[in-house]
């Protein structure tokens, strides 16, 4: 016994010494994918003291700098100094390094910083197919056998109706293997946004899938779910549900999850969804293939035409059910944002909503979609009219305060309340919001907000990690994701953003597949487990990889020289650090300074109102 005791004393006393060691050193959270060469730069440092060096590759300090005074960032509970490094141009891998001790050594300085995690973001959905094989060639060591490949799909009694349907193809929702019209909403409108944004960036951006015709990739991937929604509508206009199982299979592959697949239930909520992205899905597609534009159009007029005899069909998991519900008891929100959709496709005015100045939940969430409605009218004034300066006011006001918190704390919008279930996605819409508040009025502030959560979610945060797998220094390994568990791959799916810190705790129990405890000092923002018990903080899900993917791919187009066709002048930047100090230098502070334009897929300098090529001749 007194020699065990020993055995296990000696190495207590050496953890005790590290922790004591360790806790004098300062901690620095940075974006773990890297910064953008003429992006502005900012980590964040926990325990600091002092100035802060940042050394190249061969040793030399090529930064030295004083960290802002520090704040409490409340969802932690830590004081944290933010250390501005944006003068630090130069592509590279460098150290941080404060006192003499090397912080950390994996910052990053690229250009095209987020070209591969947008691809990944977006080639993570065709991991999800259902119905089909995923072969190597396209899917390397994660190719699997199809799932879910029986078309046939028995219509449930909560459908109001029975016998059979064909419904095959979509994207599984999450780390389950249902397909939910309401949560694909949001996703699929989501991807068409950043599609109809940057069309000429996304017309040749690829990330190896099958092709589809001609379509670029994001079509051809968005098409497979679309192709899948449109299975869902009944011939009076109705929208199904969902497709499921009767309960959540096991931790198995798709192609093994035999039981008996069933179309349930119907709801307002799930037809005006499919009205809103078809309508959408319309305009995005109709310069490919006029003829599957017009059924997306005529399949949006009957499901709103539904929606309007059924106002008030709320969807409940019937007796015998127990996969995801996506219950919504609101259902007007769903409402405005199909009647708006509808509207600029088709300029038809009874289906004109007006926008309400007071609405105040506007960052959109699966069950909130009045803010894609004024993300709508924001960015259609020709169509639109008044209501597309009501949406602008509606997006600053807000913005504004988002901008404001993320100059404090951990530099990044997220308050305490924010951490709820999908932590992530919160950040994530908070960013597409701040775009689309970018686009609209130019100004910088909007853009380096946007930006900041990008930072947050690939490592700038208390977790000191970056939630989408395969990417960072270190990110998650054993997601919620049943495909990831059963495959025998050691690394999960890549480019999966997780759920992401809250402390809900819903996960936790005595159970054998139950968390234990991991809700670190009950804090929200390091209420998390890297492990597959943990579908509160660990799982993925279609409409959190949207936004962040919206975001990435967004911040890539807008760099390469892309700006969305309504956004105000001088909202694209230059495309590599070569043309970088043309916009730099300038920005907001001298009037008559030279700036990079882009038009008409042309680059030019603008000077006292004349242009010019890059080479400094006159354009005519
Ligand atoms: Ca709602």
């Amino acid at each position: 016994m007194v020699t065990f005791g020993l055995k296990q004393y000696i190495p207590i006393v050496a953890t005790v010494f590290s922790l004591a060691s360790a806790a004098t050193a300062a901690t620095a959270y940075i974006n773990q994918v890297g910064y953008r060469t003429t992006d502005p730069k900012e980590f964040a440092l926990v325990d600091g003291n002092g100035d802060v060096e940042i050394v190249d590759a061969a040793g030399q300090t090529v930064l030295k700098t004083t960290p802002k005074a520090a704040s409490k960032w409340n969802p932690s509970g830590q004081d944290v100094q933010l250390v501005d490094f944006s003068e630090l141009k130069t592509p590279g891998t460098y150290s941080i390094k404060q006192g003499g001790q090397v912080l950390r050594n994996d910052l990053k300085i690229a250009d095209k910083v987020f070209e591969d995690v947008t691809k990944a973001s977006l080639k993570w959905y065709y991991y999800q197919r259902a119905s089909m094989a995923l072969e190597e060639q396209y899917a390397g060591q994660w190719k699997r056998d199809a799932g879910h490949a029986n078309p046939t799909v028995k219509l449930h009694n909560s459908t109001g109706a029975s016998g059979t349907i064909n419904s095959s193809k979509g994207w599984y929702d999450a780390g389950d293997y249902g397909r939910y019209i309401v949560n694909s909403g949001i996703t699929t409108y989501t991807l068409l946004s950043l599609y109809e944004h940057f069309p000429d960036y996304f017309k040749t951006l690829k990330w190896n899938i099958p092709a589809e015709g001609t379509l670029p990739d994001l079509l051809a991937e968005i098409k497979y779910n679309l192709d899948w929604m449109l299975t869902m509508q009944a011939e009076d206009g109705m929208v199904y549900h969902k497709v499921t199982t009767l309960a959540f299979p096991g931790d198995v592959m798709p192609a093994k999850d035999t039981e008996p697949l069933y179309v349930i239930g119907k709801g307002t909520a799930a037809a005006f969804d499919f009205a809103g992205v078809m309508a959408a899905a319309y305009r995005v597609y109709k310069p490919f293939d006029a003829a599957y534009a017009t059924k997306c159009l005529e399949a949006a007029k009957k499901a709103y035409a539904w929606g309007e005899k059924n106002p008030s069909v709320a969807f409940n998991n019937p007796m015998g059910v127990s996969t995801g519900t996506y219950s919504d008891g609101k259902l007007d929100d769903e409402k405005v944002f199909a009647g708006m959709e509808l509207f600029i496709s088709t300029g038809e005015a009874s289906y004109k909503p007006t926008l309400n100045a007071n609405e105040s939940s506007i960052v959109p969430a699966w069950p909130e979609m009045y803010g894609l409605a004024v993300y709508a009218a924001a960015t259609h004034a020709t169509e639109v009219g008044a209501d597309a300066a009501t949406a602008k006011t509606m997006l600053i006001d807000i913005a504004n305060e988002f901008v404001y918190e993320s100059l404090k704390g951990f530099g990044v919008v997220m308050s305490q309340t924010d951490f709820v279930w999908g932590s992530n996605s919160v950040a994530g819409n908070q960013g597409v919001f701040l775009l689309y508040t970018y686009y609209v009025t130019g100004e910088q502030k909007y853009y380096e907000a946007a930006k900041k959560v990008m930072d947050y979610l690939l490592g700038k945060n208390p977790l000191d990690m970056s939630f989408v797998t395969g990417f960072g220094t270190k990110s998650p390994m054993l997601p919620h994701h049943r495909p990831s568990t059963a495959d025998g791959v050691t690394e999960p799916v890549p480019g999966m953003i997780v759920g992401g810190p809250q402390p809900g705790g819903e996960d936790i129990g005595t159970k054998s597949w139950e968390c234990k405890d991991y809700r670190t000092g009950k804090m929200p923002a390091t209420s998390y487990i890297d492990d597959r018990c943990s579908y509160a903080t660990n799982e993925v899900a279609i409409n959190w990889n949207a936004p962040f993917a919206y975001i990435a791919g967004a911040l890539e187009a807008l760099n390469a020289g892309y700006a969305p066709s309504f956004a105000v002048e001088g909202v694209a930047k230059g495309g590599t650090s070569a043309l970088k100090p043309v916009v730099s230098k300038n920005r907001g502070t001298v009037e008559n300074a030279p700036r990079l334009r882009f038009a008409d897929q042309k680059v030019f300098i603008e000077k006292n109102g004349k242009r010019f090529d890059l080479k400094g001749h006159l354009i005519k």
